[in-house]
């Protein structure tokens, strides 16, 4: 017998079991496949740095072979089953994550996966999301129904009599004999050989990136888009799961003495960035807090007219009496909504991957609401939706409300979008408030401005957005008008019953709009828009701080994000924020010259330069832009902040994985 004898065996007899030449053509037809898709994947996404010749073809079919080599060591009628299930599973995984990149500019994780739940909610959207052309994506479904209704009618042919059968009066012990021989010489060494040369052709590649070019790229975990860039997609899914896998193993072990004193030193250095001058400290204490966090809000339009009308009449007039802060970051990542509330309330960085709501929501963490409540007020959360989305039920108990109004509270006299209309609910929200015994926090979030952002709004309703008429950019500016207008409604209501005296009103926007608009946004503005531009814009949402009295008005310009909110409102109303483990500043805090603002993505801004992350994770390759000229200038100008930027996330994923809040409040 040849050496090579596990490659050599026939085709099938009509009946009769295939043959192994068979299984590694159907196999090696399936690898083709998979790699036309992924490469029709990329072609789809087309990022930099990857184009699958060449490495990055390697490392696909290698992560491709590692996945699948298993399948050879199946009886051969097994393969072709296997073969079809995992080209079903496959091409749909690659689609999702088209469909999902479409929309977040992210790949899927197993976090994500976890919240899946949520996806039928975004039903409207999805169908916004799909081509025709994505049906290239299935073209060989119709080829696999064909194939195994073919070997389906030649198995019954066999069993009828027609065409060869099989020999019962074999003795079953010797064919299970002979079964157990052919495994273990063809089949063991058939699909040894295949995860062989697939973990040869993935590992080495990705292993010398990661220590050559892109550097660190498994240790700086923020940023999907780079690791894809490197690793492909199946590979960026085996590591994910395998990160995944760890971080589960590693939750209940405690962080190195050396690694907590650091963490402590880090929060120790920018207390006096957290803390107030003597004058404000206080200066509202007592004062009820209504904070709006308004759905994909942006921060481009406010301030701006279409065809002399003004997009947002309402905070514009608000703003002649509120701090506004207009270079103002989200700093959200794949928890979207959820976590652009974690860093107001919370005041700590989103996770690289998946939402802390759904995977922490059993952490200890300082919440506004578990703040204030020692200070006596009644704290309350507001979202028309279903409580569960987002894991808010549990969220929620957990960051020490005393009531969260669900859909289940609001009548639903006003249905648009999602669910209820933001006028409806912040209407019905400032009845429940004005029940309340005072102080009180209350934090609301709106929702009619979501993707798709089609809504059906009544005539009166609707801003005249002339040539963006029917395209998603025009609804988009209707929906964040109707905002605007639901929420001078709610202003209107406060001042009427009372409590805006006595209320510190606030409003931002959770995040960017998912839509990719430059051109439009160019025409709104009547002005050329750079990419750079373009960027700052989709990172930017407003945020309105109204005082009581309305002193300290005007446009703050240093830069700003969302995890400085908490620390600026407690500080307002009397409590030291220094003195709580927050990773945000206090915003009017003037003696901290440096505004540091880190997003997600390891991209940051201080007062001087923004600097953007390369999507190959190494630093020399981002870009560190001017903030005075929006010219790119010296990356070295971005190296101090950068450090301080990979430090400050990998220190917030580590509070967060570790739950670490109580142990820093107790070491203070
Ligand atoms: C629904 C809403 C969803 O409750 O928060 O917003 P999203 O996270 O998709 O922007
Ligand atoms: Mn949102």
């Amino acid at each position: 017998m040849s050496r090579w004898n596990f490659l050599s065996t026939s085709f099938p007899r009509p009946g009769g079991k295939p043959g192994f030449w068979f299984t590694w053509i159907a196999y090696l037809i399936f690898v083709a496949l998979m790699l036309g898709k992924l490469n029709l994947l990329d072609h789809e996404l087309n990022l930099p740095y990857i184009d699958m010749s060449g490495i990055d073809f390697l490392i696909a079919a290698g992560c491709l072979l590692v996945l699948t080599f298993w399948i050879l060591w199946l009886p051969s009628r097994g393969v072709l089953w296997a073969l079809a299930l995992m080209n079903f599973l496959l091409s749909f995984v690659i689609f999702a994550d088209l469909v999902y990149f479409r929309y977040f500019g992210d790949f899927l994780t197993i976090p994500v996966l976890l919240q899946a739940g949520q996806v039928e909610s975004l039903g409207g959207s999805i169908g916004e999301l799909l081509h025709w052309r994505d049906l290239w994506f299935f073209a060989d479904f119709p080829l696999m129904l064909i194939g195994a209704l073919w070997s389906w009618s030649r198995r019954r042919k066999a069993k009828s009599g027609s065409g060869y059968s099989i020999d019962y009066s074999v003795n079953h012990s010797a064919q299970r004999g002979s079964r157990f021989r052919v495994f273990l010489t063809r089949r063991l060494p058939a699909g040894l050989l295949i995860l062989i040369i697939g973990f040869s052709a993935a590992f080495f590649p990705i292993r010398h990136a990661s220590q050559t070019w892109a550097k660190n790229l498994l240790e700086n975990n923020w940023w999907n888009v780079s690791m894809y860039n490197v690793t492909g997609l199946l590979g960026f899914h085996l590591i994910d799961s395998y990160r995944y896998v760890q971080t589960e193993i590693n939750k209940g072990q405690p962080l190195p003495e050396e690694r907590l004193s650091e963490i402590r030193d880090w929060f120790q250095d920018h207390q006096a960035a957290r803390s107030s001058s003597a004058e404000l400290l206080g200066a509202y204490k007592g004062s009820n807090v209504v904070t709006v966090q308004g759905e994909a809000f942006m921060n481009f339009f406010v301030g701006k007219k279409i065809d002399g009308q003004a997009i947002t009449p309402n905070l514009d007039a608000l703003r002649e009496d509120s701090l506004y802060f207009d270079h103002f970051y989200h700093q959200t990542g794949q928890g979207r909504t959820s976590d652009a509330d974690l860093a107001t309330n919370i005041s700590l960085h989103p996770l690289p991957s998946g939402s802390v709501f759904i995977r922490y929501a059993n952490n200890a963490f300082d919440t506004m609401s578990s703040i204030l409540k020692k200070e006596g007020y009644t704290s309350s959360v507001f979202h028309a939706y279903d409580g569960s989305f987002w894991n808010r039920n549990r969220m929620y108990q957990e960051m020490g409300y005393d009531h969260f109004y669900t859909e289940k509270e609001f009548k639903i006299d006003e249905p648009l979008g999602w669910s209820l209309g933001d006028r409806s609910f912040l209407n019905q929200s400032v009845g429940y408030m004005e029940q309340m015994p005072e102080p009180f926090y209350s934090f609301l979030i709106t929702l009619s401005s979501h993707h798709p952002y089609n809504l059906d709004l009544p005539e009166e309703d609707k801003l005249p957005v002339g040539e963006f008429e029917n395209t998603v950019f025009g609804d988009y500016l209707q929906s964040v008008h109707y905002l605007d207008s639901a929420l001078g409604d709610m202003i209107e209501r406060l001042k009427k019953d009372g409590l805006w005296e006595n209320t510190i009103f606030v409003f931002y926007g959770d995040h960017d709009f998912s839509l990719d608009e430059r051109e439009s946004v160019s025409k709104l503005l009547e002005k050329p828009v750079s990419e750079f531009e373009y960027s700052q814009m989709m990172g930017q949402v407003p945020l309105l701080i109204h005082l009581p009295d309305g002193k300290l008005a005007g446009t703050y310009s240093q830069p700003g994000g969302q995890l400085d909110t908490m620390p600026t409102l407690l500080n307002l109303l009397g409590i030291d924020a220094g003195k709580y483990p927050l990773m945000g500043r206090n915003l009017l805090n003037q003696s901290d010259s440096n505004s540091l603002v880190v997003l997600r993505t390891g991209a940051f801004a201080d007062g001087q330069i923004y600097y953007e992350p390369s999507a190959d994770g190494v630093f020399e390759n981002g870009i560190c832009y001017d903030l005075n000229t929006g010219q790119p200038t010296d990356v070295e100008k971005a190296r101090a902040g950068y450090e301080e930027a990979v430090k400050r996330l990998s220190i917030s994923d580590d509070v967060i994985a570790k739950d670490l809040i109580p142990v820093l409040n107790e070491s203070k």
